[in-house]
């Protein structure tokens, strides 16, 4: 599938360009936190996939869907979850926006449409269809789009997604974030295909690869793709090229590549790209420095913010979860420990 790549207005790009900025910013400041062993659990930042979240956000309406993988902090900023909220979930403190119970890998935030991130590969993929089938069975407009890595391709619950979605002309769209590697390994040395765009085509999906660092690519990609979904022709399938420029997740000792072959990508990293078309568009340094000197303020300041957040309370432990404590059990732990089955009872008469 073709398609046309036009410019976007210079204020959007400086917007995209603050957004893009920002979040870079907040993920060199985890990789610190997380380096001093100030974060618990596994963390995987979005360090050069930037643009494939900035572009797309910026081409959906309010109220769309949005499901992503353990890779999703770019995608929670850039569906409007702010930084401080964002810093203080990944460092498990009762400011983050699900209390500090969530973490890295469970970014969510329903009421900006982001429906979740999942750390079982592929696993986010089907929810994005269950709410496209949502909005098309209330006969609404809403489209959903759901973000994956490359390494989620072979999954099988993929493929059932790719054959119902393109069967019913679910209004969803496939959104591959082909960074190369599925944790330490290459693509070329797993896919039978190295062009990941043609894998749903035997399922009769229109699909498309795209340069997943420019976010006007990205921007025109996503903005086809939501304008089919909600004419009724169905899901497509956009390829984001892209590259990680850190670990898979912090820790990654990294030996499974260069340094020359980072040093490489970052010729063509989203922050570069954008800072160029912006020169190119007339933009001086003196505005881009500026915006450089304020985002970097802003997430300092929000660092310090959510650093200062309590832990949360042990009381939330069982709160939110799908299991009830009886109401006058006391200590949630000690109920949970007593009650066995007995609670499946107490939920059925909610
Ligand atoms: C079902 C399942 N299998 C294996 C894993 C372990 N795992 C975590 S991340 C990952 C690699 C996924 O690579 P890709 O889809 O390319 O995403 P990326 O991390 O590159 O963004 C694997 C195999 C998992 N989380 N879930
Ligand atoms: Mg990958």
């Amino acid at each position: 599938m073709e398609i046309e790549i036009p410019a976007l207005p210079t204020e959007t790009l400086l917007e995209m360009y603050r957004m893009s900025l920002r979040i870079r910013r907040m993920e060199e400041v985890l990789l610190a936190a997380a380096e001093k062993g100030e974060i618990g659990g596994a963390m995987h930042t979005a360090i050069g996939h930037e643009a494939n979240a900035v572009g797309a956000a910026h081409a959906l309406r309010p109220g769309d869907y949005i499901t992503c993988t353990y890779r999703g902090h770019h995608h929670g900023l850039a569906w409007g979850i702010e930084p401080v909220e964002a810093i203080a979930e990944v460092m498990g403190r009762s400011g983050g926006f699900a209390k500090g119970k969530g973490g890295s890998m469970h970014f969510v935030s329903p009421e900006h449409g982001l429906m979740g991130s999942n750390g079982i590969v592929a696993a986010q993929v089907p929810h994005g269809a269950g709410l496209a089938l949502a909005s098309w069975l209330r006969g609404e407009e809403r489209v959903a789009i759901t973000f994956f890595g490359d390494g989620a391709i072979y999954q099988g619950v993929m493929h059932e997604t790719f054959n119902i979605a393109a069967k019913w002309k679910l209004p969803l769209i496939f959104y591959c974030e082909n960074n190369r590697y599925s944790e330490m390994t290459p693509t070329w040395r797993t896919s039978s295909v190295e062009q990941l765009y043609l894998f749903p085509r035997g399922y009769g999906m229109e699909s498309m690869q795209i340069d997943g660092n420019d976010v006007e690519a990205v921007h025109a990609a996503v903005s086809l793709a939501a304008e089919r979904g909600r004419a009724g022709s169905g899901p497509t399938f956009i390829e984001g090229i892209t590259y990680r420029l850190a670990g898979h997740m912090a820790g990654d000792l990294e030996t499974y590549r260069t340094e020359s072959e980072i040093e490489e990508q970052k010729a063509h990293e989203p922050l570069a790209v954008l800072r160029r078309k912006l020169l190119a568009r007339g933009v001086d340094e003196a505005q881009l420095s500026a915006i450089e000197e304020e985002t970097g303020r802003e997430i300092e300041e929000a660092e310090a913010l959510a650093s200062n957040s309590p832990w949360p309370d042990i009381a939330e432990t069982y709160r939110d979860v799908y299991v009830y404590p009886k109401k006058d059990a006391g200590d949630p732990r000690l109920s949970i420990a007593q009650s066995g089955n007995d609670v499946s009872e107490e939920r059925n008469q909610r």
